[in-house]
This record gives C-alpha cells, structure tokens and sequence, in this order.
C-alpha cells in the first residue's frame, strides 16, 4: 500500500510514519510537510534513508503543488495530519489557520478525488466539539456531541472537518474522520504543555500555568492514537467519524506537579498566568464507537507514557535544544515575556 501522509514532520505525524514503516515494511510512505516552525527534519532522520520513505517539501494549500505530488507518486491512501495546530498562535494570529487547515483540506480532497485515492483520513479533533463543564463528570464528547467552537483553531478545524463531511457525502468519496483528544509523546513541540512543562522543569525555569490550572484535558500517548488511525484507515468504514481518546482526564495542575514529581522538581516553579482568552473548560472523550466496532483500545497507561515521554526528552536534548534555539525563542518571549 502506498500511503501519502501530510504533516509527518510534525508531532503525531512523524509518530505515525515511524510506526507504520516498523510494523509495515512492505508499504510505501510519501511524507508531505512545508516545514512549518513545527515541522522538524530531525524527527524523520532515523527513517530517511529507507527505500520506502520518500519526502516531499510542500504546502498542501498550494494546489498545483499538490497535483504533481499525486501524479508523481499515485497514493492509494491519504491521511491528513497537516495543520497549524497550536491555540494560542491561532489566538494571535487566525488567518493561516484558516489557509492551511481549511483550504489546505480541500485541495487535499480535490486532488484524492481526481486520482482516485481509496481512502481519504481527516484527523480532526476532539476541539471541535466545544468544551464540557467542569461539574458534570458523567458528560462526554461522543460522535453525535453537536460542532461547537472556541478558538480560531478549533473553528478551523471544525471547518475542514465538514468539509470532508460534505465531500463524503457530495461525492461518495471514501472517507474517515478522526477526532482525538490531547497527545504526549516523543516529538512534541515544545509550545504544547506537557514537552513545555518538562523541557522548563528539567532547565528549573518556571512553569507558566494559565489561570488555576483547574482546565482538564484527555491524554493519550501518541503510539495509542497511530494505532487508532491505523485500524480506521484499514478497517473503519468509509463515510463514519471515530472518536479517539482513553478515559484519561486530568487538570492541569495535576499533570504539571506528576512531571515535577517525576523529575524530582520543587512545586516552587509553578508559577500561574494569566489565563488564555475563550480557555475551553474540560474535554472528555467517550471512545465506545471505536472500541466496539474496530476492537482499539489505549496500550499506555498515563505515568508509563509519561515516564517514557521524560527519558525521550532527556534522551534527545539536541532534537529539543535545536528547536529552541531557533524562530520559537521570539514566539516564547512574546507569550510569556510579561504574562
Ligand atoms: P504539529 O504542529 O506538531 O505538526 C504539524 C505539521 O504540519 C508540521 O510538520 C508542519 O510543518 C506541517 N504543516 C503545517 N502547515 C502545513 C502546510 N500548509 N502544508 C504542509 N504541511 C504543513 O501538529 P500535531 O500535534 O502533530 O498535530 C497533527 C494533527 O493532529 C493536526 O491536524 C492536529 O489538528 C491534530 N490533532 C492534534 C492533537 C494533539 O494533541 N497534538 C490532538 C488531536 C488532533
Ligand atoms: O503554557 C501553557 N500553560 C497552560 O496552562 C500552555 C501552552 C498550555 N496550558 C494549558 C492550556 C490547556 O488547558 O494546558 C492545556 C493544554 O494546552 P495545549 O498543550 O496548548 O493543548 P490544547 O489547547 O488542549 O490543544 C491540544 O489538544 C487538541 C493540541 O494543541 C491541539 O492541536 C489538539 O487539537
């Protein structure tokens, strides 16, 4: 099978790419990224030199560009993971959210239907339903949770979320739809919380916690999300929407102080800020559609996958240290300069 992933410089991109070349080495992958501040050579350099990888330097939205790709390279199967992708960024700056993650979609979509792809994967998020109340535990995000957004990038993905929900239904084309709720892992850009936390602690800078730190995310380690597209891409069926997420809510504040624990750091460098305008409260997901139906479920407890997280990061300085050093040091210093 030959699969054309987008955005595999990236965080759960690249994971993907890594593990599916691993566990299937007769497949062909064609990796597209334009190599954003947040896509990464490094993270695909232990693959590079496989006769399987290929990359392709290019911006999805830029639709000749994109043809040539699939001329060149005939997919049988597209996975979407390329998007601007952080929240805050999108909060100071929304219009290529909407250049990358809509218009980006569509050309993508475009071009799996010209060439005849036979399966189109969207990775959507769990962010497009809104957020849930911090008092009623017993509500979950589930397939049928109506769209409702907070962000620019939450908008933006709801957007191209839809989209491919009209052209599955437009067009009869082969389509899945993922939406999963927050990734860690190795690879993670060092704007999202938990590789920010971590790389801060482990240099005893402080730890910038928007407002209480009460908001709540639900975490899943990136290898568990790889496999739950997988098993879609092979097995799902076209036109459906899978939620992906392991029952694994947490506060902020609790997640920062288990990575202080962890490292063996002092609470002293908490140290709270002023919160994110539009801050979604809690997301939970409910992954009961595909646990039933395609059998998935997470491998990785939350304080393994952390703890594996750590040693990555401790592991791969120079991967990090080079990510700092470069465009996102201004980035840090605008956001969190007099916060
Ligand atoms: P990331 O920011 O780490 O990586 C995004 C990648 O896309 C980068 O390599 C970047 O260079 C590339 N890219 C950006 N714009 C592009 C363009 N116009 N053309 C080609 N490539 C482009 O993001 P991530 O955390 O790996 O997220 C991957 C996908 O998963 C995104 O679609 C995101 O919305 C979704 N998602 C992420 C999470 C999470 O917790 N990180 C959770 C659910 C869904
Ligand atoms: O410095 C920080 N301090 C802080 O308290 C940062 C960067 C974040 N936070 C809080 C905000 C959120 O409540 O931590 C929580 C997680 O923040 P992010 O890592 O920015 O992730 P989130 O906004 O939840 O979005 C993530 O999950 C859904 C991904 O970035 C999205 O791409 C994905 O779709």
């Amino acid at each position: 099978m030959k699969l054309l992933v987008t955005g595999g410089a990236g965080f759960i991109g690249g994971n993907f790419i890594h593990d599916t070349l691993e566990r299937y080495p007769e497949d062909i992958v064609v990796c597209v990224d334009k190599l954003t501040y947040a896509g990464n050579m490094e993270t695909l350099f232990p693959i590079y030199d496989n006769e399987n990888f290929h990359f392709e330097k290019a911006d999805i939205a830029d639709a000749p560009a994109i043809k040539a790709i699939f001329e060149k390279h005939k997919p049988d199967v597209v996975i979407n993971f390329a998007a601007e992708s952080h929240v805050d960024r999108s909060i100071e700056d929304p219009g290529i959210f909407l250049t990358t993650n809509i218009l980006g979609t569509q050309v993508l979509l475009d071009a799996s239907r010209e060439f005849g792809v036979k399966r189109y994967h969207q990775v959507s998020t769990d962010e497009v339903y809104g957020d849930l109340p911090l008092d009623r535990p017993d509500l979950l995000f589930t397939e049928e949770t109506p769209i409702h957004t907070s962000s620019p990038y939450s908008a933006s993905k709801a957007g191209a979320d839809l989209l491919c929900q009209a052209y599955s239904r437009t067009y009869k084309m082969p389509l899945t739809i993922s939406r999963c709720s927050n990734n860690y892992g190795p690879y993670h850009f060092p704007e999202k919380l938990i590789p920010l936390m971590l790389i801060n602690a482990m240099q005893d800078k402080p730890l910038p916690v928007y407002g209480k730190g009460e908001n709540v995310r639900d975490w899943l380690y990136v290898v568990d999300h790889c496999r739950a597209i997988d098993l879609i891409v092979r097995n799902g069926t076209p036109g459906e929407v899978y939620n992906i997420g392991g029952h694994n809510e947490r506060t902020n504040i609790d997640v920062v102080k288990t990575i202080l624990r962890q490292l063996g750091k002092s609470e002293s460098l908490i140290n709270y800020v002023t919160d994110r305008p539009g801050h979604d409260m809690r997301y939970g997901i409910d992954p009961a559609k595909i646990n039933k139906e395609l059998g998935w479920l997470p491998e990785t407890k939350f304080e393994d996958g952390l703890h594996l997280t750590i040693e990555w990061y401790k592991n791969n300085e120079s991967w990090w240290q080079n990510v700092l050093d470069g465009e996102y040091q201004n980035y840090y210093d605008k956001m969190y300069g007099d916060r």
